[in-house]
């Protein structure tokens, strides 16, 4: 059985990944939306069932929030009832893709009154910070046009930097904004904020309390992400991951289930650019369970993230540097591929053991009866947001 050296562990234990509340209701496709028996019917109950994953794992002690599927009266109420469960409330997320009014943009929209409504709606999210104690407002944003000649996309991008600016403005001192990028979907010929290039060039132009936000699933195929992850660490952008998978588009999968190579590579990556468990970089997890019971679909997940942070923390970096600069190509790929090949599930569980943790989350949430439970007592469960 393989061992992991204490100085690996000691990176291990600190290690946080940040739950989003809507990965606890159900979602679907634009074909189907299957229920799950305990879906949770409020904001309360997808912390309650977000505050299971941290308690089997020791990996999930925050929960993201969606602005409005997770509005509430008395955000004050939830962040002590987020506490007395053993999690914090983290990012929270904007929503300007649900509204008639922003079918032609929000945030970049040639009116001046659509535009203000949108940044209205980012204030409130600010608002609602200071309320949770979060400290990031992730924005993504459905913006863009279907067909060529049908926007202008030099004045979008404009009218893009302004409304940010605005927003960014408001920030508190501990405050960030993150934006997101993603290359196509909901529009499909072009989007307002596209690519890694796109988001940093918006964030730039912010100040340094704006970040650009990785989410794994949004790039083209065979795009080589981790040398993004590398090119924003290198510029002190890098803000938080969106961690998912995918096969075809934005699948939102399990992260590291499509492809736990290329996970490996990322964390790889996110290790030797210093930004592991560092405070700059959150690590967050954006996905949906539409047919897999959804606690143990996140379980699953961290376990996942954790996983391959323990191999990719494994690489042997004096060797491979050596490799490296006496142009070894087939030992310094050996080097790397030695680390990925380890399977650290043994010593991970041994480990957990030894923190008073169980060796096997997976089986002890299971055993837990907490599904059948929720199954029980929640009736009429919601939908996560998508497609409502
Ligand atoms: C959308 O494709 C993005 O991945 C966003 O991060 C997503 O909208 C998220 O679910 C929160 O709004
Ligand atoms: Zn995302
Ligand atoms: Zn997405």
């Amino acid at each position: 059985m393989s061992t992991i050296p204490q100085t690996v562990l000691d990176q291990l234990e600190l290690q946080a990944i940040e739950l989003p509340s809507w990965a606890f209701g159900n979602s679907g496709t634009r074909f189907k939306v299957f229920a799950t028996p305990g879906t949770p019917r409020d904001p309360y109950e997808k912390i309650a069932d977000a505050a299971q994953v941290h308690r089997y794992t020791a990996l999930a002690p925050t929960v993201a929030l969606h602005i409005p599927w997770d509005k509430v009266d008395d955000y004050d109420d939830l962040r002590r009832h987020a506490e007395g469960l053993g999690v914090s409330l983290g990012t929270i997320n904007s929503n300007t893709f649900q509204d008639d009014d922003y079918k032609f943009g929000a945030l970049t929209h040639e009116d001046a009154a659509v535009r203000q409504k949108a940044i209205d709606h980012h204030l409130e999210c600010i608002d609602i910070m200071h309320a949770t104690g979060s400290r990031d407002l992730k924005i993504w944003l459905a913006e863009g046009s279907n067909y060529p000649g049908q926007a202008d996309l030099r004045g979008r991008q404009d009218r893009l930097h302004e409304s940010l600016a605005t927003i960014y403005d408001r920030l508190g001192d501990e405050q960030r904004l993150v934006l997101e990028y993603k290359f196509f979907e909901p529009a499909f010929y072009h989007t307002d904020v596209p690519d890694w290039g796109t988001s940093y060039a918006q964030v730039a132009a912010l100040g340094d309390k704006a970040m650009v936000c990785l989410d794994t699933g949004h790039h083209a195929p065979g795009t080589n992400i981790e040398f993004i992850v590398m090119q924003l660490l290198r510029l002190g952008k890098l803000g938080s991951f969106d961690f998912n998978s995918r096969f075809y588009a934005d699948d939102d999968l399990i992260v590291g289930a499509a492809d736990p190579f290329q996970l490996f590579r990322i964390v790889y990556e996110v290790a030797r650019g210093g930004g592991l468990n560092h405070p700059d970089v959150a690590f967050m997890l954006d996905q949906c369970h539409n047919v897999e019971d959804k606690i143990p679909g996140q379980i699953r997940s961290v376990l996942n993230v954790q996983e391959m942070t323990a191999r990719a923390l494994l690489v042997d970096t004096d060797a491979l540097r050596a490799a490296q600069v006496s142009g070894d190509v087939l030992e310094a790929n050996r080097i790397f591929m030695d680390a990925f090949y380890t399977d650290v599930r043994p010593a991970l569980a041994e480990w957990r053991e030894s923190r008073g943790l169980p060796a096997d989350p997976m089986a002890a949430f299971a055993a837990s009866g907490y599904l059948a439970q929720i199954a029980a007592d929640r009736v009429g469960g919601v939908q996560a947001g998508w497609g409502a």
